[in-house]
């Protein structure tokens, strides 16, 4: 039968998709790709207020035990924590704070890369091509977004909408292999691996690698003191949900004293934890401060009531963060120093994202100081 005008035209734009898929490859050859990193680790922490025990925990403990066996990142997140409206002074100090949180809880600003996130242009430079990647129905299954907009949707800001790719864009402006965070940042580490794989397909390219979630420890997941249903958070409004990183050791001792709890003793198995959210996040938040399990905690303390259970956990909590916070405040009265080791990071930082987003800018075909191909 003869080629129908329809079937000429299918033919024809199969031939043009066909040749350009040829060009795109012929583009990646010319322009060899830089090495893809083994083992390169990224994290970042917003400067949006007090840092507390479920960031240490979730985050920030293994941050300090991974700068062993990884070449490790970690960032200070103010472009993410301006999502949300901020005071300009008060988000310089907490930037610093943050930073010196870090510093005082283990991570090295000389063997890490410690830095600010909007001091490495990079960042917002590759969100701009993942916004042009992900797709609205990616964003609008993002739990995140639905939580912090609350009913306020219509006014919560396209930033706020966006926060994952720029999220992807951190992690990926060093093709980073692995993401130490907590529980509830593994559906936007999904999106991340969406989104690397996305771009490789676009543009026929095996360029950015598909990070993988670290998510570890016995507490990956702290739960608020006042609710054992919700996560504890820097934006909860009342100060006795969360132990800060700052808080002094009477202070720790009063909020663990007045967390709430049910009447019962403690099982001997954590099977008998089912159903009791308190005493579960009480039990993994000392089994995580101790180094040990929730069995090994209950082994001990099954059959004891929270009477003798919670002036434990306190003395342990004390014994764990009082000397980061007392660190903490010594690094801050010299806050040039922070800001002299952040300035510092961001420049390392930089020297490894400028050559990964000029090839990134060389494959999506920007004419620019970084195109090397014609
Ligand atoms: N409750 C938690 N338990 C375990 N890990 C947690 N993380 C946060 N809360 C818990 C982990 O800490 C890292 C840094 O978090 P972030 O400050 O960048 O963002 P966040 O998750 O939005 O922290 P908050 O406290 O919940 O802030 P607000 O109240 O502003 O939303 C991440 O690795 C996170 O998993």
């Amino acid at each position: 039968t003869a080629a129908t005008p329809a079937m000429i035209t299918q033919a024809t734009e199969r031939q043009r998709c066909k040749r350009q898929r040829q060009d795109r490859q012929r583009d990646a050859t010319m322009t060899s790709l830089l090495p893809m990193p083994e083992k390169r680790i990224f994290s970042g922490i917003q400067p949006t207020g007090n840092l507390h025990l479920g960031n240490y925990l979730g985050a920030i403990r293994n941050w300090v035990t991974l700068q062993d066996d990884f070449e490790s990142i970690y960032c200070v997140v103010d472009l993410h924590a301006i999502t949300v409206a901020q005071d300009p002074q008060q988000l310089r100090q907490s930037t610093r704070e943050v930073a010196a949180s870090l510093i005082a809880a283990g991570i090295s600003p000389e063997r890490s890369v410690l830095f600010n996130q909007s001091s490495v242009p990079q960042h917002s430079q590759l969100a701009w091509v993942f916004n042009c990647i992900a797709r609205l129905g990616w964003l609008n299954r993002m739990t995140q977004f639905k939580e912090k907009a609350g009913k306020n949707r219509e006014n919560a800001t396209v930033g706020l909408y966006s926060y994952p790719t720029l999220m992807a864009a951190d992690i990926l402006a060093y093709r980073a292999t692995h993401v130490p965070v907590g529980e509830d940042q593994k559906q936007h580490l999904e999106l991340t691996r969406d989104i690397a794989q996305a771009f490789n397909q676009t543009y026929d390219v095996e360029f950015f690698p598909l990070p993988e979630p670290q998510i570890f420890g016995s507490a990956t997941r702290v739960m608020s003191l006042r609710d054992g249903n919700s996560k504890m958070s820097k934006s909860d409004a009342s100060d006795n949900s969360r132990i800060n990183m700052t808080d002094g050791a009477d202070l720790i001792a009063q909020k663990i004293r007045k967390a709430k709890t049910d009447p019962d003793a403690l099982p001997s198995e954590s099977a008998g934890l089912e159903g009791r959210a308190e005493a579960q996040n009480l039990v993994g938040i000392f089994a995580a401060l101790a180094d040990s399990d929730v069995d090994s905690v209950l082994a001990d303390f099954g059959g004891r009531g929270f009477g003798e259970f919670k002036p434990a956990l306190a003395e342990l909590a004390v014994a764990k963060l009082a000397p980061m916070g007392d660190r903490m405040r010594e690094l801050l009265a010299n806050p040039g120093d922070i800001d002299a080791a952040l300035a510092d990071g961001a420049l390392r930082a930089e020297e490894i994202a400028a050559p990964i987003i000029d090839q990134v800018n060389d494959i999506v075909g920007f004419l620019g100081a970084g195109a090397k191909s014609g």
